[in-house]
């Protein structure tokens, strides 16, 4: 039986029922405890969305230490995409950790590195000859993208979008757009790292995917020139930056000018991977085929891997050594990958992220028509935002997504925001989510916005 058919069996824990139940105040009594202890005991800095204590989770919830169960509608910010304690995750991790669990692979190397790569290779579009490079989280790789495209290209300068994340190192916090939380007081930030115009439809006009990008080549152009340009990173669909899906044409116009210019095109699918958007790769929505391609998230079901995966001749430009880490592609991780890939394709999970996709887009469209403060409905798959405005202006409204994502966690679902302006609520649930729960879910959002 699939997943599809029965959510149920892929409950983590052995009696995790598949409900929304709520028998203390958010934060009960234990979660506020813990609150306290982390305000003691953790740098103020690393923050949290929702006050609870977690001791379960699996399907569509997670349960704290109170006993309330919360839907989740956000996987871990996209990575538990096959479930919390996927059931074929757990048995593969056990399995490693009985066996090995760790000998550096750069030191004595193993088997399910390799077998990570060669899935790597087949998934990602493309059938050229690639290679793969495994690594600890999605800055990692976006790192050792960057690093990998200048060594092949000789050239520095990197271009990156507005509105894009990247991550928190210091060359992945030049890379990303928005200055607070990401990077103010934290530069000063890594040199040769320039900025472009996106295509985002609901904000720029309606300008046409090949009008936005013409716009930002003649800005490359202008202002960097191809001949000093190593690479362009994008995220598809941007995830941090708001869920913005550029308009048609925009990427294959911007992969038709970075292959003329032999500028290296790098895709950074961390939050859009593993499908997530109801395709293996976003990239694949528009049919573009990167020169690389960043990983991370959804690739092991919740233990830390990242990759990057590409045109050999540009991954194996860097010379032996050069490209590494302690515990890049660790043998729990990559047991992990490897189930969990597995559970992406024996489960429907990439089918199921369409439907999730329909039943999002459709309640949402649907609130839409009566609510004029909800300016925009977009995404893919299981990968799907609302923009919250000021219906008169359709200036951002910040205190209004504010407002809704802590009725929506007082009322025991977890949701997301994100946006460069703070103003979008994003829904990201497991793929092994079912109908129910996601439509209840829905509800208690409908309700959010009923309350303000
Ligand atoms: N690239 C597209 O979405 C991580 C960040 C949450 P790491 N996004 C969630 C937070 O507040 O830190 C992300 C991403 C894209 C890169 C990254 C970075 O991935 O695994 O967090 O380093």
């Amino acid at each position: 039986m699939t997943l599809v058919d029965s959510p149920a069996t892929v409950i983590g824990g052995p009696a995790l029922s598949q409900k929304r139940r709520l028998v203390t105040a958010i934060p009960g009594p234990r979660s506020q405890e813990l609150m306290a202890r982390k305000a003691e005991a953790v740098a103020a800095g690393v923050g949290t969305t929702i006050p609870v204590s977690v001791v379960a989770a699996g399907g569509g919830v997670l349960v704290d230490a109170d006993g309330n169960s919360l839907i989740d509608l956000g996987s871990g910010i996209a990575v538990t995409g096959v479930g919390n304690a996927n059931p074929r995750v757990v048995e593969a991790v056990t399995a490693q950790l009985n066996a090995f669990t760790h000998t550096c692979f750069t030191v004595a190397p193993y088997d399910s590195y390799v077998a990570v790569a060669e899935r790597l290779n087949q998934l990602t579009p493309g059938d050229h000859v690639k290679r793969s490079a495994l690594f600890n989280s999605g800055a990692e790789a976006v790192e050792n993208a960057v690093k990998i495209a200048r060594h092949h290209t000789k050239r520095q300068a990197v271009v990156a979008f507005d509105h894009a994340y990247h991550g928190r190192t210091n060359l992945t916090m030049g890379l990303t757009a928005k200055n607070i939380p990401y990077k103010s007081g934290f530069g000063p930030f890594a040199s040769e790292v320039y900025r472009a115009p996106l295509s985002y439809p609901y904000r720029d006009g309606g300008l046409s995917g090949a009008d936005a990008a013409a716009r930002a080549i003649l800005q490359i152009e202008k202002q960097v020139g191809a001949e000093n340009l190593a690479a362009v990173i994008i995220e598809p669909i941007q995830g941090e930056g708001g869920f913005i899906v550029p308009a048609e044409g925009f990427l294959p116009a911007l992969v038709k000018w970075a292959n003329e210019n032999d500028v290296v095109f790098i895709a950074d699918e961390v939050q859009t991977g593993f499908g997530r958007t109801g395709a293996w790769f976003a990239s694949e929505h528009e049919g573009i085929v990167p020169d690389l391609v960043v990983t991370a998230k959804g690739i092991a079901g919740g233990l830390p891997l990242s990759a990057v995966t590409g045109r050999a001749e540009i991954m194996d430009s860097a010379m032996a050594g050069g490209l590494g880490g302690t515990y890049g592609g660790n043998p729990l991780a990559c047991a992990a990958a490897l189930a969990a890939i597995e559970s992406y394709e024996a489960d429907g999970l990439i089918e199921r992220a369409r439907e999730i996709g329909a039943v999002l887009i459709g309640r949402l469209n649907a609130l839409r028509t009566g609510d004029a403060r909800i300016g925009d409905v977009r995404g893919r798959g299981a990968m799907v935002a609302i923009e919250l405005v000021h219906p008169e202006t359709g200036e951002p409204d910040a205190r209004l997504t504010a407002d809704v994502a802590a009725y929506a966690h007082a009322n025991g679902v977890l949701v997301l925001t994100c946006g460069t302006y703070g103003n979008v609520i994003r829904f990201l649930p497991p793929l092994t989510i079912s109908d129910e729960l996601l439509t209840e879910a829905l509800g208690v959002v409908a309700d959010a916005l009923r309350a303000e």
